[in-house]
């Protein structure tokens, strides 16, 4: 496929956890994308044509590969640039790592889609479901007892890949989480949510029509044209 515009296109959605996190990264990397936000509910032709599996986020590097899962993504762009070290290996080993991503994705993920949409499912009780994951965000809360983020004192890889999932779950009962007893985890949570990182990737952006002026951006303040 090739890609005739100027910058690597980015199809996302604004509030799936993927995008977000994908996006955190691509503004730590300061790369500039033509970004396309799309309705997950009526998903352009141009997009389903380039990658029919239909899931965002999306990626089409200038050279015209196809990246099509948010992790391909992410680590493409930090092969490119990694200039606040999202990257390092501080307090969590590689093992570690891999351990919380593969349940983030195995486990905490199906648990919070039956907490959020029960009715996607047939007769579930959707607090069991809340009730699973709490495991998982005890472990988290247990690993930033010993530094801010959770693999050191900066925000770092593991914190952009699992903070939209921690984000998404309190969502569904804010009071409810408000309430939890993990007090490392919440503070970590309110601070990612009010960091500029985050902000800056969250704009309300039009949806994409392929008749459109190309929209340019590193998800900062700068404009670009
Ligand atoms: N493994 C994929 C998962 C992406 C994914 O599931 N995205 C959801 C939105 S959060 C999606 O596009 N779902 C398709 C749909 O709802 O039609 C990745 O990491 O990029």
């Amino acid at each position: 496929m090739n890609n005739n515009t100027k910058y690597p296109i980015l199809y996302s959605f604004r509030r799936c956890p993927y995008a977000i996190r994908t996006r955190m990264v691509i503004k730590s990397a300061k790369i500039v994308v033509e970004l396309r936000e799309i309705k997950l509910k009526d998903k352009p032709k141009d997009f389903l044509e380039i990658s029919p599996k239909g899931t965002v986020p999306v990626l089409i590097t200038n050279s015209g590969q196809v990246l099509e899962e948010s992790l391909d993504i992410i680590y493409w762009a930090l092969r490119i640039n990694d200039p606040n070290n999202l990257l390092s290996e501080y307090n969590l080993s590689k093992k570690k790592f891999d351990e919380l991503l593969k349940k983030l994705e195995d486990e905490f993920k199906p648990n919070l889609d039956r907490y959020k949409y029960p009715n996607r499912y047939s007769d579930i009780d959707k607090n069991s479901y809340r009730d699973k994951n709490l495991n998982y965000l005890l472990n988290l809360d247990n690993l930033l007892k010993a530094s801010k983020y959770l693999n050191c004192n900066h925000a770092s890889l593991i914190d952009y890949l699992i903070f939209p999932f921690i984000r998404q779950f309190r969502n569904v009962d804010e009071n409810w989480f408000d309430c939890l007893n993990f007090h490392f985890l919440k503070k970590w949570l309110y601070d990612l949510m009010q960091s500029e990182d985050f902000e800056s990737i969250m704009k309300k952006y039009n949806i994409w029509n392929s008749n459109d002026i190309p929209f340019y951006t590193n998800f900062s303040d700068i404009e670009l044209t």
